[in-house]
Parts: C-alpha cells; structure tokens; sequence
C-alpha cells in the first residue's frame, strides 16, 4: 500500500500519534496537514455525536494571530461583519471574502484584547492574506501562525465530559465564549464552539508538545460517558445547515448565495476588502443560493465525486455540492447551490454519473 507521510509540507497535527492509537483509518488534507476523517465505523461515530460525546483532533484549524496598535483594523478590513462590537473574551463567526466579494473564508473571529486577535481559519491561506492586506495598507501589525492546535468534544455529553476535567465554570460558558485553562502545565483555552449543532466546546492546545497528554487526559474522563473518536461529521453537518467552505463553494461564491448575507455588514466603510463588490452583487440582484435537496429513492446511496449537475428536464440550474444519506430523515440529502429562479418544493433531476435522481428542493437546515 503506498504511503502519504509527514514531511515539511505536510505538518503533524500533536494529537497524530493519539488519532493512529485510535484507529483513524483516512484522512484530508486541509491547511498543509492531515484532518482525521474516519476512524472505521461510521455508524458508531455519527451516534456518538448525536447521543453521547465524541474527540475530534481539529488541529487544521489554524490560528492567524494579529497583535499591535492596528490589528483591530486589520481585523475589520479583513472581514464584511461589523466587528466594532466584538466583546474581549468572545468568538464571532465571519465571511472572509476577496476584492471580487468572493468568499475566500468563514473563520471565528477571537478577540483577546484591544490589540489582540486570532483568525481561527478554514481550508486557505489568510496567514499570507493578511500579511499581503496588512502590508498594502501600511497597517502597524505582527502575524504569525502561534503554536495552537483545537481539539473538539461535541455532543450532548460533551459538556459533562468538559466539566468533569476542568470545573463546573465551563457550564457557565456562553456560545462562542471563551477562557484561558490548563491542566498538568498544559496550557489551553476553552471555547463553546464547534463545527456541530449537537453542542460542545473547544479546547485550544497552547503548547504542541502536550498533545498526547491532553488527548489522554479528555479521553479517560470522557470514558464514564463513552467518548470516543470522531471528526467533523460530513452527516450532521448537512443535517444542520452547517456551510463548508471550499466543499460547498467555488471560485465565484460570494456569501449571499451560501447564506451568509445576515453575517453580511454593507454599511462598513469602502476600505473593508471586497464590500464595495458585495453591494455592486446585491444591486445587481444574487444569481444563486443554497437549498437542500432530499432525494425521492429512499435507496439512494451518496456516490464518490461532488458538484453533481442538477437540471430540470435539459436546463442545468445547478450543482450539489455535497451530500450525504441521512439517518434522520431517512433519505439522502445534500446542498444544491441552484438558480434563484427555483424555489423550495420545486423537483429537480441530479445527475450523478449515468444514472438521474429525482430530488425535491427544500428549506436549509434540515433539522
Ligand atoms: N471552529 C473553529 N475554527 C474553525 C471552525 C470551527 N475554523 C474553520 C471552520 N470551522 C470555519 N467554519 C465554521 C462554520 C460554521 C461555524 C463555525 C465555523 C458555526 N456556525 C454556527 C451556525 O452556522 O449556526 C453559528 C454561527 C453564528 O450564528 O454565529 O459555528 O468549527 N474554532
């Protein structure tokens, strides 16, 4: 079996070692390293996550940090959400867009003082982004990529799991609140986040030598409640609505199609990177958005390769952009990013190799 290994292009995550003891049996790449995808049983995983708590090396998520006397402006040139009320101490989910109004992101914004911030970053490059924006605008910043890696415990125990290790304060978290922690000199940072609805936290490794101690520390307290090990779940995510950026957009997505537009500020200032284009988009009128698509062949069984072709009879209105056999709706559904002409309730044909599926659009989330 051939091998794809670490190497200087491809970083190591700290809890590596931990996610290979349990099994992880593919991965993805994402930032340069290699995002745990499954560990085997999928079944098991996704009724983790719905019933009990689940472990998640989410390191890929990577932190940008933007300190000095202008980062709160680089911060907001970098964003199209109005973040002159970001509050220290609490995290905002932001579109990142280009010069174009082309989403090129949807990081969490965390702000840990006036000259402080972190962009808790998806699948692309905003290290050198920033740097570039920073640069062109004269702006009196420092950015670097800080030694943090996130891990996630999502899922209705997740909470209990949290609290067992680090004190019952964390129940008094507020969504996307955050708090410095440690435990055994390990030190960390505490958010309720994470790329789920099932509800939990995130823990910010601070020191990448200590990844294996705090995977074992949160799985042996996690083992009252059965935790075990997950992923970001491709099956939940759908369910609930949750977008992923650079899966469900292409080169051409701006945040109005991928509902985004309510985290979508259009009175910034005409200096914020790509808001001038935004309001040039939404006068002009959108073109596309994003609906679900529940299949009508209870039998329908997700394939390999995405941005299947939707048409109604030979006029293409769309692609699907991802999907996924849904064990609560008891169909397979996906995302379609179609025409604005289709509405809700309208049939549609997905093409899928050779074979036409009937599908029925529908209302994002699905639950
Ligand atoms: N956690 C952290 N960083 C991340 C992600 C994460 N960076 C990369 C990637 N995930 C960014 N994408 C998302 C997508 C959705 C959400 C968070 C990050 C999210 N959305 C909620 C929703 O859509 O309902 C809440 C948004 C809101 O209303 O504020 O949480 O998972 N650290």
């Amino acid at each position: 079996m051939a091998e794809i290994g670490p190497n200087t292009r491809l970083r190591v995550s700290p809890f590596y070692e931990a996610t290979i003891g349990e099994g992880v049996t593919a991965f993805s790449p994402y930032n340069n390293m290699l995002m745990p995808v499954s560990f085997g049983d999928a079944d098991a995983e996704y009724n983790r996550l719905m019933n009990g708590v689940s472990q998640w090396d989410v390191s890929v998520e990577r932190q940008v940090e933007i300190i000095g006397p202008d980062a709160a402006r680089l911060v907001q040139l970098l964003s199209v959400r109005d973040l002159s009320k970001i509050e220290v101490g609490k995290g905002k989910y932001v579109p990142m867009c280009d010069h174009r109004g082309v989403l090129i992101n949807d990081p969490v914004v965390l702000k840990h003082e006036d000259g402080r911030f972190w962009l808790s970053i998806g699948d692309n490059n905003i290290l050198m982004w920033a740097r570039a924006i920073a640069a062109e605008r004269g702006l009196d910043v420092n950015i670097c990529e800080p030694d943090v890696s996130p891990m996630a415990i999502q899922g209705p125990k997740a909470e209990d799991v949290v609290a067992s290790v680090f004190g019952d304060w964390v129940r008094a978290l507020k969504y996307f609140w955050f708090a410095p922690a440690e435990i055994n000199g390990i030190p960390l940072i505490i958010q309720r986040s994470g790329y789920s609805k099932q509800g939990g936290f995130e823990i910010y490794l601070r020191d990448g030598t200590r990844g294996i101690d705090l995977w074992n520390i949160i799985k042996e307290a996690g083992e009252p409640w059965g935790i075990g090990p997950g992923n970001p779940s491709p099956i939940e995510r759908i369910e609930s609505g949750l977008l992923s950026y650079g899966g469900d957009t292409d080169d051409q997505t701006n945040p109005f199609e991928v509902r985004l537009g309510k985290y979508v500020d259009l009175d910034l200032d005409d200096e914020v990177v790509g808001i001038q284009a935004l309001r040039q988009i939404k006068a002009e009128g959108v073109k596309r958005q994003q609906v679900g698509i529940v299949f009508d062949n209870p039998e329908c069984r997700p394939g390999h390769a995405i941005w299947y072709a939707v048409q109604q009879g030979d006029r293409g209105v769309g692609h699907m952009t991802c999907g996924a056999w849904s064990p609560r709706a008891g169909a397979m559904i996906g995302f379609g990013l179609v025409h604005t002409d289709l509405t809700v309730g309208d049939e549609v044909d997905v093409v899928r190799g050779g074979y036409v599926d009937r599908a029925r659009l529908c209302e994002l989330p699905f639950f």
